[in-house]
């Protein structure tokens, strides 16, 4: 007998008791990411990795699909436009996984001023053992400045961070303004900040207006002596004028958890510079941040899919129509 429950398709591993959750709301098909296209035919939701495209083919193979629940905070994977036009809704996560984020970045430069990738490496090889000196000293982070690009949640989560390193924080920010309590962080231009931060870190959401938002002519701004982080999305650089910034030396370096093309194919020029520091996209990955953000892509789909709103949507003026499209 067809069951009534709506079926949805889960792209992302989950463990026995949030499958038996799902279970109670709808009929879920369990796939890796190769596998939605093949499965999305009935699904009247989908859950699946923030990266995931979510392409025009999709869309057309899916008429009954009304929810687009992403295990991320990204929704860069959608066209918000063409999910209007569906009355299709799609939820995010953001907010839980902040801390952990703002903690890479943290990490990410201190990589950077410590020389952590080459000192590890000469710790675990031969020289070392002959006496020969280590790398390069590092540099204090200390009263340095730490320019954001962007300032929501996780730009701010990385300012009092900074904070207590006993950094300046400036930010560019076209949306925000900070309020009380964020005095101690400098609003600046984009292009004044660019030239005046020890450190960059980009913090801002993929969108038209901000790809390539660090290209050739920004990074030219910046300190020879400058280092640039990514924790937000590849296309926010110019990955290209990155590059050839790195290989002349232009900017000290670059701390990439996030690249134009995920893995980089073999053939991408930053594999392999010294100065290219670069991390798989870990930026939401521990065990308690992953498992919120799956509790709460969970709760975003279900509810859709029980016709309730759910705790988080970036399209909401699509949900009543969402809501009622069984
Ligand atoms: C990914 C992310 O979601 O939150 C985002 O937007 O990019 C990451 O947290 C994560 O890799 C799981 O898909």
């Amino acid at each position: 007998m067809e069951s009534s429950r709506p079926k949805a398709v889960i792209a992302v591993p989950v463990p026995a008791a949030i499958a038996a959750r799902l279970a109670a709301v709808c009929e879920p098909k369990f796939v890796d990411i190769n596998g939605v296209l093949a499965s999305i035919s009935e699904a009247e939701g989908l859950l699946c990795p923030a990266p995931f495209p979510i392409s025009r083919e999709l869309l057309d193979l899916a008429p009954r699909l009304r929810v687009v629940s992403n295990f991320g905070v990204g929704f860069n994977n959608v066209d918000l436009v063409e999910m209007g036009r569906r009355g299709i809704a799609v939820c995010n996560t953001p907010g839980v996984l902040t801390e952990a984020v703002a903690d890479l970045t943290i990490a990410m430069m201190l990589m950077a001023s410590r020389g952590l990738v080459a000192n590890s490496q000469f710790a675990g090889g031969q020289s070392w053992s002959s006496g020969a000196q280590a790398p390069d000293l590092g540099w204090d982070v200390q009263r340095k400045t730490l320019g954001l690009v962007g300032f929501g949640r996780i730009g701010r989560a990385v300012a009092l961070r900074a904070r207590a390193f006993g950094m300046n924080v400036a930010f560019y920010d076209t949306f925000a303004s900070p309020g009380p309590g964020w005095e101690y962080c400098q609003p600046l231009g984009l292009h004044e900040l660019l030239a005046t931060s020890d450190v960059v870190s980009l913090h801002v959401n993929l969108t038209p207006e901000t790809v390539d938002l660090i290209g050739a002519d920004q990074i030219g701004l910046m300190k020879p002596s400058a280092w640039l982080l990514n924790t937000s999305r590849g296309p926010v650089i110019d990955q290209a004028a990155l590059v050839r910034a790195l290989q002349s030396n232009a900017i000290a370096g670059a701390v990439l958890d996030v690249l134009e093309v995920e893995p980089p194919p073999a053939s991408d020029p930053i594999l392999g510079l010294d100065n290219a520091i670069l991390l798989p996209h870990i930026g939401s990955a521990t065990v308690e941040t992953r498992a919120a953000m799956l509790d709460l892509a969970v709760n975003n789909l279900c509810a859709v899919l029980n016709g309730e709103r759910p705790p988080e949507c970036v399209n909401p003026e699509v949900l009543e129509r969402a809501l009622k499209r069984r």
